[in-house]
């Protein structure tokens, strides 16, 4: 069968009017810098690209040399397109501007490099999430503020799995679409077309550890999961939680399952774990575009008005009936 490109499937997306040659550049730029993420990956010990890089992020969080690497990779593969306004990544605390002696284009850049990087140094998939908003028209040298626009905004999310075959997942409003990386050809090859979460599930992904930290509809939900056929479910649950958002949710895409890292007492002061306009958005998006649905537990995650770029939000993803039980719950409690 003739295989389809990452570049002939944008190409297509153009002529249908779905991207715009800027976006296709963006997307194609993200594919080459993700590509590149990808062999530095693969090398792990053999690279001296394991362990800390002796310093902390944005979040305080000790940086892995990956982490790191991941992070300049993508700054500089976008910085000379003149596809971007500016850059915003977890690892940075302030916005990336375009260097000067580059022109600007239409579109902000968000990304976690390297997501879920405290299982690099164990060989446990990690990945990489992206989100694309418009830059506001004629507001100058862009700010934080350009950035902090509902998650409903994005024109083009995806994110990259590095496991056993490195994958490219992308929606660019058109449903969802996943690319596996041909390493020798060193193309994505169009794989999973139009991939769609399936309506029921018996998989739910949580980190159990902080069960006494949840909020009582929580409780309620778990409990019931966990009471199995015996239970008011009437069948039994499985779970699954490696830690890495991206093999989570790209788990979840796939053979369906919620994915919960809900408001607790130990995260409720910093409003949630996981941060919104790089984790929490694209991903909400990509669900939403494969018939799932994506909430905080009380309102959907792309309506959720940014204040800080860095923001913390809760996270309740997955096959659309289990969502709208746990908001149920919520609105009972
Ligand atoms: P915990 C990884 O650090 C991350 O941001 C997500 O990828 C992952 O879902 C979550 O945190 C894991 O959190 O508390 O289980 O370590």
């Amino acid at each position: 069968m003739r295989r389809v490109t990452l570049t002939q499937f944008l190409i297509e997306q153009q002529r249908a009017g779905r991207t715009t040659p800027e976006l296709r550049l963006l997307i194609e730029v993200v594919a080459r810098a993700v590509k590149a993420i990808s062999v530095n990956v693969s090398k792990g010990a053999l690279a001296g690209v394991l362990g800390e890089a002796g310093t902390d992020n944005v979040q305080g969080e000790a940086q892995k040399k990956l982490d790191v690497i991941a992070n300049e990779i993508l700054l500089q593969a976008n910085e000379w397109g003149g596809h971007l306004a500016a850059m915003a990544s977890e690892e940075v605390e302030e916005v990336h501007q375009i260097p000067f002696d580059y022109p600007k284009g239409g579109y902000l850049l968000l990304f976690d490099p390297l997501d879920g990087s405290s299982n690099i140094d164990v060989n446990i998939s990690v990945g990489t999430i992206f989100s694309v908003l418009r830059n506001p028209e004629g507001v100058g040298e862009p700010t934080e503020k350009n950035f902090l626009q509902p998650g409903r905004e994005q024109v083009a999310a995806g994110y990259a799995l590095y496991g056993p075959s490195t994958q490219l997942i992308l929606t660019v409003g058109n449903g969802v679409h996943g690319f596996t990386l041909d390493r020798e050809m060193g193309s994505f090859i169009y794989t999973h077309p139009f991939m769609t979460v399936p309506e029921e599930t018996q998989e739910f992904a949580i980190n159990a550890s902080n069960a006494r930290y949840w909020e009582p509809p929580v409780q309620r939900y778990i409990a019931e999961l966990q009471a199995g056929k015996t239970g008011p479910r009437g069948k039994d649950f499985n779970m699954r939680w490696v830690a890495s958002m991206v093999a989570d949710v790209h788990r979840i895409l796939t053979r369906g399952g919620i994915f919960m890292y809900p408001l607790d007492e130990k995260c409720r002061d910093k409003g949630g774990k996981l941060r919104l306009m790089y984790e929490a958005n694209p991903m909400a998006m990509i669900i939403e575009q494969a018939g799932g649905a994506a909430t905080t537990g009380r309102e959907r995650i792309m309506d959720v008005q940014p204040t800080k770029l860095h923001q913390r939000v809760p996270v309740v993803l997955g096959s659309a009936a289990e969502v709208e039980r746990v908001t149920q719950y919520h609105l009972e409690a």
